[in-house]
């Protein structure tokens, strides 16, 4: 019986051993991949905040992008490029004709004749070229780009106005200045906004639609 039982108990033991051996290997496992688990996630948010604005392109694709919040009551330096545009409306009278000034006249493009009676405003913002030899038309629009801006009440503003379409304007800020700009020029104004409501900016040869407004924010009562 003795012998018997010490049989049967030398392997009970061993299997106990081996269980609890094994337990404790899972255990040990479980508790190294929490750790590296953790270990990863610790190095992928120190990767994340270590790039500019805390965020990177993975992470702003995965999860909704909150702005920067900007509070009214500080003041910061603003500064903005302002580009002279103008908008062509290129087409042609005739169908389908080949023509290289004629963006819109592709082959399948419509025959297209001016208006009979055009409205356009005077000013110089809008103009209607008549159709040329082999049909072409414009109606172009001039505008800034871009042409609303924000601030706060306080901020330091700086606007480069660039000349790129348009061979010239005259450009007024309402309050602050005003100044030719040929094509291919920069000309910048720099100004503290002191007072909320609106800074008007315009072109007085491409009125009424080459105008721009800054809009200034009341400081915050705190
Ligand atoms: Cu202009």
């Amino acid at each position: 019986m003795n012998e018997k039982n010490k049989i049967k108990t030398k392997p009970m033991r061993k299997s106990s051993t081996t269980i609890a051996t094994s337990t404790m290997a899972i255990v040990i496992c479980a508790a190294l991949t929490i750790g590296m688990q953790t270990l990863s996630h610790q190095a992928l948010a120190q990767t994340y905040s270590n790039t500019s604005n805390g965020m990177t392109a993975a992470t702003s694709a995965s999860s909704a992008v909150s702005p920067v919040s900007v509070s009214t009551s500080q003041s910061t330096n603003k500064e903005f490029w302002i580009n002279t545009v103008h908008l062509d409306g290129m087409t042609n009278i005739h169908a389908a004709v080949k023509c290289d000034t004629c963006n819109q006249n592709t082959p399948l493009h419509p025959a297209e004749r001016p208006p009979l009676n055009s409205t356009i405003p005077a000013g110089g913002g809008f103009r209607l070229t008549e159709p040329n030899k082999v049909g072409a038309w414009d109606f172009r629009s001039f505008t800034f780009a871009p042409d609303q801006i924000v601030v706060n009440q306080g901020d330091k503003v700086t606007l480069h106005f660039i000349g790129v379409q348009g061979t010239h304007h005259i450009i007024t800020v309402d309050g602050i200045a005003t100044f030719p700009l040929m094509r291919g020029q920069i000309h910048t104004v720099s100004f503290i906004a002191r007072n909320p409501g609106t800074i008007n900016y315009t072109c007085h040869l491409h009125l009424p639609n080459m105008v721009g407004q800054i809009l200034v924010l009341p400081k915050a009562i705190v």
